[in-house]
């Protein structure tokens, strides 16, 4: 079997995303998600001016060889652009070997390692009472895991919140939208919210919270200290992570267990912070860390240091990173819980897909290969609507993390 066809395709159906799609001389294909939210077309550009045409001719079946000659042959390694594009080809290539298989993909993984997946939910609010709201409703529809975030009082905006009724989408159409940020007005809120999920619902919930990179390492301490009677499942990106070595100040603070690696794109993003257990979940995804050859390699590394998976899945990874993230969960050993944010209605449509959701638990379905597909005529019907990613701001004007 030879690789005939590699096409990007790019569209909108409620938000940007990026599509590989790979075709075989037997006429079997298989997709990958390359959604980089904000650079899409850097991705869309990498793999069309500079993969698709080496894709010609090889064999699909040769899925590592393939990855190590993207990786290798390069010679610029990693990075989100280079990860992002070698994940779409890695995706697609486990897909056709699903097919050829007649197998779905966690089947050849060395199949399920648990009947079903648990996923978190997004409980959000402009206020506390609206944030518990929405919790109480995650709660209804059977989840066992939820994140909550919510506006601060004398904050314009927080990450996490969205600015109307509708799902939250940080992306802005064609201007990047500038938010104020301050972390003690933040520091002294965040733990009336916990306690108030607490008092309300009980222990018998997952709480998870996105800290989303704006705290000092001292301050992240300070903050999993505060919160330690809440028992949070994670406190997520405390401090942005290049300096890998800052957690151990976090670390000699508090024992809430932290969640890194949403930015993450290779195994040395997270060596150090795997290697001397200074986080307890690992967020790393299939999309931006270089597809399942890739994943499996950092989660059979962060095992044997008692570090369990914790996939990004917001909407912004593709219905097609979703259901291959699904099969992965289900056989990975060390498997923590799974993101789930769900899509717009136009991105369920464009991406017919055999995974189901039932209580908070979901299912890749037997499909073979991972179970996603893209309708291409659908998907022609929205072009590309460039949007940007914010950007956070003290309150003195200085430039801060997202
Ligand atoms: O594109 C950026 C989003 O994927 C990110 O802000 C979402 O932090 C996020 C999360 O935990 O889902
Ligand atoms: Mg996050």
């Amino acid at each position: 079997m030879k690789i005939v066809r590699a096409d990007v395709i790019v569209t909108c159906p409620g938000r940007n995303f990026v599509t590989l799609k790979v075709v075989t001389d037997e006429g079997v294909y298989g997709i990958g998600d390359a959604t980089l939210n904000g650079r899409e077309l850097a991705v869309a550009s990498y793999l069309r001016d500079h993969v698709c045409p080496l894709l010609i001719g090889r064999d699909p079946g040769r899925i590592e060889d393939i990855w190590q000659f993207l990786y290798k042959g390069a010679y610029w390694r990693r990075g989100p652009v280079t990860m992002t594009a070698i994940a779409a080809v890695d995706v697609a290539l486990w897909d056709i070997l699903g097919k050829v298989a007649n197998l779905p993909l966690y089947k050849l993984l060395g199949g399920a390692s648990r009947e079903s997946v648990m996923v978190y939910g997004h409980a959000t609010g402009r206020d506390i009472p609206e944030a518990l709201d929405r919790y109480a409703e995650h709660v209804e529809q059977g989840y066992q895991a939820i994140r909550i975030q919510c506006g601060v009082p004398n904050m314009r905006s927080v990450y996490g919140v969205s600015k109307g009724n509708g799902m939250y989408e940080p992306a802005t159409k064609g201007v990047v939208e500038e938010q104020t940020w301050s972390s003690e007005k933040y520091l002294d809120f965040v733990p009336k919210l916990f306690e108030a999920v607490r008092d309300k619902f009980g222990f018998d919930t997952h709480l998870l919270h996105d800290v989303h990179h704006r705290l000092t390492p001292i301050e992240a301490g300070r903050l999993g200290k505060s919160v330690e009677p809440y028992r949070l499942f994670w406190m997520e990106d405390p401090t942005p992570a290049e300096n890998q070595g800052g957690f151990r100040l976090i670390r000699q603070h508090t024992v809430t267990p932290i969640a890194v690696g949403e930015v993450f794109n290779s195994i040395w993003d997270c060596k150090q912070l795997i290697e001397e257990q200074l986080i307890d979940y690992i967020r790393a995804t299939l999309t931006h860390a270089g597809g399942i050859t890739h994943l499996k390699r950092i989660a059979d590394f962060a095992s044997l240091y008692q570090v369990r998976t914790g996939c990004h899945g917001p909407s912004d990874l593709s219905p097609v990173c979703m259901g291959a993230a699904l099969h992965f969960d289900l056989w990975v050993p060390n498997f923590g819980v799974q993101e789930y944010m769900g899509f717009p209605k136009e991105a369920l449509d464009v991406f017919p897909h055999a995974w189901t959701f039932e209580r908070g638990l979901m299912h890749p379905g037997e499909a073979p290969g991972h179970g996603v597909d893209i309708d291409e005529e659908l998907a022609a019907r929205y072009p590309y609507d460039p949007a940007y990613l914010p950007v956070a701001r003290l309150e003195d004007g200085t430039l801060w993390n997202w």
